[in-house]
């Protein structure tokens, strides 16, 4: 029983698939059992399945609409696992609109609901949670490592991977219980409880080693956060615009012009990172921009990499002020405004500690502090084992595989306190099952359970 087989509805629904009429092409899609009808109405029969077929549509009235490409690909050999056409239509506003008003008048059509055909394909078995939430992400991805990640996940990395350890623990279940039902019989195998706690013991093992992941799956969807913090005036708003080639946020020769925290993300060499520009830190007595410095401070100490910018032509002053009270787990000073400073540049920044050396306003420099971010985006992301894939990609993931190792612990605990506790062990055993469950959306712990035990051979 999948989670939402309590209503199943019935409706046929439709949408159209593609982006924003006008464009060359656009793709309306149906999925119900309606399907069929509805085609045979709009262009006169239906096509051989799968077989992409040129087609007129017409509406109720018998009016042309288009000519289409049509695919109709019956139940349950389908995207959704219903009866779904697709109809490619001209991507022209009142095509599109024909299509969707002459499918509107069709019974028991109507149109979809966002996400509506994956939640079907969802609820009909074709795709777990997780490849929902790969698709999710692989729409979404912006550089090509969020792709590939997405891809992966789409194609089963987590999903697969959990729905084979959930089968390994119902297993393990499996061998507890058959030692509660059956432990009076004679002929019982000894020692079911040991090969079971092995398994549990196992699957902890391994599903704390991919818990293990420095988090970079998560950092992946996100992006890597960059914080551009230091003194006000140092030029972070500028250097934050060149970093992203707009003039995102507002420049000005005042101290204090930066209060919210600015952000944009960049495509550093196909890895994501998250610009943040914040408030320059100082003493205030102004309330807005104390604010705006307290958010700074929070914000930079939770990047994962901050860039505390100085000005080095206000010499002696603000460059010598360090990010102290900053916890970020990196922090690269950068000396900006070098086009200013008279001095010799090697000199003064070795002088002062800048790990970089640019000006914001020309240029210089910048591409030097380009190249070095996306090196620590790369090295931050493929940090791990080589060849290994992450595969948790999202808090949710995180927090079901941290339930099922707890659990697990919990029935090891138990089996260690005493053989005779099998049955808190069983408990845990079916706590850590359903959570693991939950990663996927598959619960069926008992289905699984009947299935082993049929084949279960207890001296019968
Ligand atoms: N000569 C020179 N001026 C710069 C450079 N970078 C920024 N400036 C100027 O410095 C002033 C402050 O720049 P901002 O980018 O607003 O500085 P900020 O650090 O964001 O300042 P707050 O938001 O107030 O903290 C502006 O007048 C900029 O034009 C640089 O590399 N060289
Ligand atoms: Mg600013």
């Amino acid at each position: 029983m999948g989670l939402t087989d309590i209503m199943p509805d019935r409706s046929t629904i439709f949408a159209l698939s593609s982006g924003r009429p006008p464009a060359a092409i656009a793709v309306v899609r149906v999925s119900g059992p309606n399907g069929g009808i509805a085609l045979a109405k709009l262009a006169g029969r239906v096509p051989e399945p799968r077989k992409a077929t040129l087609m007129r549509l017409r509406d109720l009235a018998g009016e042309v609409i288009d000519e289409a490409l049509v695919l109709w690909f019956p139940a349950p050999h389908s995207e959704t696992g219903e009866d779904v056409v697709e109809l490619q239509v001209h991507g022209g506003p009142a095509v599109v609109a024909g299509v969707l008003d002459a499918l509107g008048r069709i019974e028991g059509c109507r149109p979809a609901e966002p996400g509506e055909f994956t939640r079907r394909a969802f609820e009909n078995g074709r795709v777990d949670l997780t490849a929902v939430e790969g698709l999710a992400d692989l729409i979404a991805a912006e550089t090509p490592a969020q792709r590939r990640q997405a891809f992966r996940q789409l194609k089963g990395l987590i999903g697969d991977r959990a729905e084979a350890w959930r089968r390994r623990l119902i297993e393990a279940l499996a061998l507890v219980e058959a030692r509660i039902d059956f432990s009076d019989e004679a002929d019982m195998p000894e020692d079911l409880l040991g090969p079971a706690l092995n398994a549990a013991q196992q699957l902890r093992d391994e599903i704390a080693a991919a818990l293990a992941d420095g988090r970079r799956g998560e950092r992946l969807r996100d992006g890597l956060v960059v914080a551009i913090a230091g003194p006000p005036n140092a030029g972070k708003s500028t250097l934050f615009n060149r970093l992203a080639r707009r003039e995102a946020a507002i420049v000005s020769p005042y101290a204090g012009t930066t209060r919210d925290i600015l952000e944009v993300h960049l495509d550093l060499d196909g890895y994501p990172v998250t610009l943040l520009d914040t408030a320059g830190i100082r003493d205030s007595v102004e309330p807005v921009e104390q604010e705006g410095v307290r958010r700074a401070r929070e914000r930079a100490a939770t990047a994962d990499l901050v860039l505390w910018l100085c000005d080095v032509s206000a010499a002696g002053r603000a460059f010598e002020e360090a990010p102290d009270s900053l916890t970020a787990s990196e922090i690269w000073r950068v000396g900006n405004k070098s086009d200013l400073s008279a001095g010799n540049a090697q000199a003064l920044s070795n002088e002062y500690g800048f790990k970089y050396w640019i000006s914001a306003a020309s240029g210089k420099g910048v591409d030097a502090l380009v190249t070095a971010l996306a090196g620590f985006a790369r090295e931050y992301f493929s940090a791990g084992k080589a060849g290994e894939s992450v595969i948790v990609t999202r808090a949710r993931h995180r927090r079901a595989l941290e339930d099922t190792v707890a659990a697990l612990e919990r029935a090891l605990n138990e089996a260690v306190r005493g053989l005779e506790r099998e049955e808190l062990v069983a408990e845990e055993l079916r706590v850590a099952a359903t959570t693991l469950g939950r990663l996927t959306g598959r619960v069926d712990v008992e289905d699984i359970l009947e299935v082993i035990f049929r084949d279960f051979c207890i001296g019968k």
